[in-house]
């Protein structure tokens, strides 16, 4: 077991209730222990263990905003 980050930039994200709204959406993707959102670069990291990233970017487009 190794734990991974990722950091995404996403594009729409602009005030807490949207940092809220994709922490939410990633936190449930399994595997995912942790995330830390950062407004004014608008990017997200992600921590956990072995999740899928692919799922994160889905989450975070079915929340309604766009990685970049
Ligand atoms: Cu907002």
């Amino acid at each position: 077991m190794c734990t991974t980050n990722t950091t995404h930039t996403v594009q729409g994200m602009t005030c807490t209730s949207c940092a809220g709204k994709v922490t939410a959406a990633v936190a449930e993707v399994a595997g995912v222990e942790n995330t830390e959102v950062d407004l004014a670069s608008g990017t997200l990291t992600v921590t956990g263990q072995e999740y899928d990233d692919n799922q994160v970017r889905a989450a975070i487009t079915a929340a309604g905003y766009r990685v970049a």
